[in-house]
């Protein structure tokens, strides 16, 4: 049985702007990477304790977990409910000693796409580098192996193929951030562009 949906519900799902879409459009910016789980890593570094490194089965080690989220792209789609399975960033953090000056997050991927997020974002409940979706394993233009999946922030955030997460004292702005997207990305604000930040952000 589905679940009955009044009209109404959805206002508080859909950000403005936004229209709703069942399909899985593909967002990338240049080629797709070719994964070798001989060579592939996933690194923790920058203002940590000690840093890290993982191979592909030394990642696939670690707790999994499933979650049900929604996924805004700031070109106005948005999908719900999407199934993810991963592990949660906050299971992954239980591994890392953070310094005192860690405040921000830089997402390092193949092929050199960078986002960036503030620390509290990135340790929220609902973060995770996942491999799944919908039941199935991700197909590699929707990131495959490993992707971050930030369901509170425009999907750009989300980066795919991520292979190291970067702590930083200081911000240092993403691909997408230099190139007049908003550093916060908050689709409920509509923060769509550089040009709607505070001066003070
Ligand atoms: N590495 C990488 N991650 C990326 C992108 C990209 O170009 N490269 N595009 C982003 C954008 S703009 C969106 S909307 C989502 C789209 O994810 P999807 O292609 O799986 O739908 O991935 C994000 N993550
Ligand atoms: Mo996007």
């Amino acid at each position: 049985m589905g679940k009955i949906v009044k009209p109404g519900d959805l206002s508080n799902r859909v950000p403005p702007g936004q229209y709703l879409t069942t399909k899985f459009p593909v967002l990338t910016y240049g080629p797709v990477p070719r994964f070798n789980p001989q060579t592939w890593d996933f690194r923790v570094f920058g203002e940590v304790q000690e840093a890290l490194r993982f191979s592909y089965e030394q990642f696939r080690t670690l707790p999994t977990s499933t979650m049900v989220a929604d996924f805004h792209c700031v070109t106005t789609w948005s999908r719900l409910d999407n199934a993810w399975e991963g592990v949660l960033v906050k299971d992954l953090m239980k591994l890392v000693k953070l310094k005192p000056e860690a405040r921000f997050v830089l997402v390092h991927c193949d092929a050199g796409y960078t986002t960036n997020l503030p620390l509290k974002y990135f340790l929220d409940d609902d973060v995770m580098l996942a491999w799944r979706h919908d039941g199935a394993d991700l197909t590699p233009d929707h990131g495959y192996p490993l992707r971050l999946v930030v369901p509170k922030l425009y999907a750009w955030k989300s980066a795919k193929w991520v292979r190291a997460i970067e702590f930083l004292a200081r911000d240092v702005r993403g691909f997408w951030e230099v190139r007049g997207y908003h550093n916060r990305a908050d689709p409920w604000l509509e923060e769509r562009y550089s040009f709607q930040e505070e001066p003070e952000e």
